[in-house]
């Protein structure tokens, strides 16, 4: 559950990948104004997200500061769309189960529903949510609710061959490869073993109400403890094959590159994003009165305890609230900071999981070996002035 905790010889540094530069174009910083409430006046951080570089990607993103519910309300969860976003009716949508399987099977939205419900609280982070100030707000929490997945392929009859299942969506984009450019359907795959044992649901409720459809509408594959990118929305196809599968999202794109050392020698490793790794971040500081409160969550494993620095002090306990002992969902913690000195102030937030894993520091070697921006879970600093 927390590989971070996997601490091999890695060498540091490691040439930045182009694509990284695609969320690093600067822009604008928007402004916020937080109003006082009852429960006080919530401090804007100095370090705000800088202006989206690729709006038509990344839709919508959660704002740290507004964070108040456990469950992230639909129209507040973070969109993630690297295709169009495909109209899909209820009546015409159709969920196939194909491939080498001894009974093909074509299920509607109420042939889903007639079937075993399952919930999940499962917090969905984006893989490629690498921290302020680029990326930052592509995570969410939410109670899915589908039906299971291992049934449904069983009862279709995975053939002897079959050893991975495809999932395809409905959104579709060019992809040029080598020489030839193709319309691609949005497509991930897992192992049979993976598909059968994630606890994978169909999912075509969240929070209570059917999917909206920037999240998926009919049903989506939900797989918790996975990141985002295995989260197939509009999915219309599951494929049985009889070998790996190595479209653009599981191959070229949400592909984690890492520098390691071998016998004195550098290797490179390509490693398809597949669970989630352990991670908090602090996400508001309020005052009332001269008392200041820092709050935020923790998410990736079953979390143990959170720990939060201010400037270069020692990590000090903060106090699990919401969500404590959860498998798959968040865990909001809260640390009095009582009156701090006025200026400007670094706050740091780790999590520990209930296996002891520690979420590590952004010049662990397992991160600064890392070249690209997909799962990094380093601890987040965020910076605040208090008056
Ligand atoms: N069909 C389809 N499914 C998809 C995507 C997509 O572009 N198309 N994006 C994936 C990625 S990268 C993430 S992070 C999650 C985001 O889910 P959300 O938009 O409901 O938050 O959906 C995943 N499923
Ligand atoms: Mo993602």
């Amino acid at each position: 559950m927390t590989p971070s905790t996997t601490r091999r010889t890695l060498l540091q540094g490691g040439a930045a990948l182009a694509g990284l530069s695609v969320l690093r174009l600067t822009g604008p910083t928007r402004a916020f104004a937080y109003q006082d409430g009852p429960d006080g006046e919530v401090i804007p951080w100095l370090d705000q997200p800088e202006a989206n570089p690729v709006p038509e990607v990344i839709v919508r993103q959660l704002e740290w500061e507004r964070l108040d519910s456990w469950l992230t309300p639909p129209d507040q969860f973070f969109v993630i769309k690297h295709y169009n976003q495909p109209d899909l009716s209820e009546q015409d949508w159709r969920l196939e189960i194909s491939g080498l399987v001894s009974e093909p099977t074509t299920l509607s939205l109420a042939d889903l529903q007639a079937r075993e419900r399952q919930e999940v609280t499962f917090t969905m982070e984006c893989s490629g949510n690498s921290g302020p100030p680029f990326f930052s707000g592509g995570v969410g929490n939410a109670t899915w609710a589908g039906t299971p997945l291992a049934p449904l392929l069983e009862e279709a009859g995975v053939l002897e061959p079959g050893i991975e299942v495809v999932f395809w969506g409905a959104d579709a984009g060019e992809q040029t490869w080598r020489e030839v450019t193709i319309t691609e359907q949005f497509a991930r795959s897992m192992s049979l073993t993976d598909a059968l044992e994630a606890g994978a649901l169909i999912a075509y409720e969240m929070n209570g109400t059917p999917l909206p459809p920037e999240h998926g509408f009919p049903a989506r594959l939900i797989v918790p403890g996975w990141y985002g990118v295995a989260n197939v929305k509009w999915l219309t196809q599951i494929d049985v094959r009889d070998a790996r599968f190595q479209g653009h999202f599981m191959a070229r794109d949400y592909v984690t590159i890492r520098e390691e050392e071998h016998d004195g020698e550098s290797v490179w490793t390509f490693t398809s994003v597949t669970h989630d790794r352990l991670k908090s971040a602090p996400a508001k500081v309020t005052r009332r009165d001269d008392r200041h409160e820092v709050m935020g969550a923790a998410w990736g494993a079953p979390i143990g305890g959170v720990e939060v620095r201010i400037d270069d002090g020692d990590w000090q306990p903060a106090t699990l609230t919401e969500g404590a002992g959860e498998e798959f969902a968040w865990t909001f913690w809260t640390f009095d900071w009582e009156t701090p000195t006025p200026g400007e102030h670094a706050i740091t937030s780790r999590a520990v999981a209930t296996d002891g894993g520690v979420q590590p520091a952004p010049d662990d070697p397992f991160l600064t070996g890392k070249t690209t921006f997909w799962e990094s879970n380093g601890q987040i600093t965020r910076r605040v002035r208090i008056a």
